[in-house]
């Protein structure tokens, strides 16, 4: 089966997002009294606004502590410093070497979409200028469950109207290539730190992706 699209997650893949994610939770557990760090952060990657906050209550031993309705306050929190953060991206916090991948692939026919469980991906692709370069942006909001379920990629795919074997999916988590893979596309990893299954392919930064290299490792599954 031949290449046909590409599916991009975002935060942390196209743009360092991730960081900004980290920086407002931090702020929300640091007026909190909660302990959090870039270690804990690594949980966080990929998972919905409230799984996380639950993972960091967890992780405090406090998720008893609070009202379904104080939770809420919480993640309405974390999401305006996050919101924040998010206007101050600019194209040059495109990673390296993505807009190069994504202008190779579709000078190549390929499709493009994004597999973001971010409610605020299309702001956060606006604010970088790249919002015009994807066929598909899945609609977080629509999406009911967070990765490393398959979800959000099978979306992209119908979408697209691909068939999911044609797909290549890249991600910077460990719930995100999990996703990918029981989704039946080629996983990509960059710098993933692996606690389950292996991707398909690992490069250690966005800056050693390239068309070529993808073309010549894809491999379609059950070929
Ligand atoms: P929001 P991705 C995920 O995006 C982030 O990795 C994760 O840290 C975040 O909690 C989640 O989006 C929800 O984001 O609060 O903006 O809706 O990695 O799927 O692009
Ligand atoms: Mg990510």
């Amino acid at each position: 089966m031949e290449l046909k699209a590409l599916v991009f997650d975002l935060d942390g893949v196209i743009t360092d997002s991730a960081e900004l994610h980290y920086q407002a939770w931090k702020k929300l557990a640091t007026e909190l009294g909660l302990t959090f760090d870039r270690e804990q952060n690594e949980a966080l990657k990929g998972v919905s606004r409230m799984d996380s906050l639950e993972i960091i209550l967890k992780n405090n031993h406090c998720s008893d502590a609070y009202s379904a309705e104080e939770k809420e306050t919480f993640a309405f929190r974390k999401n305006e410093y996050y919101k924040e953060l998010v206007e101050t991206l600019t194209e040059k916090d495109i990673l390296p070497g993505i807009k190069a991948l994504v202008l190779d692939a579709r000078a190549k026919g390929l499709k493009t979409a994004i597999a973001s469980v971010s409610k605020n991906a299309p702001r956060v692709l606006e604010r970088i200028g790249l919002a015009d370069y994807f066929d598909v942006i899945a609609d977080a909001a629509k999406v009911r469950n967070s990765k490393p379920d398959p979800e959000i990629f099978l979306t992209c795919a119908q979408q697209l109207g691909i068939d999911p074997r044609a797909c290549i999916g890249l991600e910077d988590s460990q719930a995100g290539i999990e996703g990918i893979l029981s989704a039946k596309m080629y996983a990509v990893g960059i710098n993933v730190t692996v606690t389950g299954s292996s991707p398909d392919l690992m490069v250690g930064s966005t800056g050693e992706l390239s068309l070529d290299l993808l073309l010549k490792n894809f491999v379609a599954k059950g070929e």
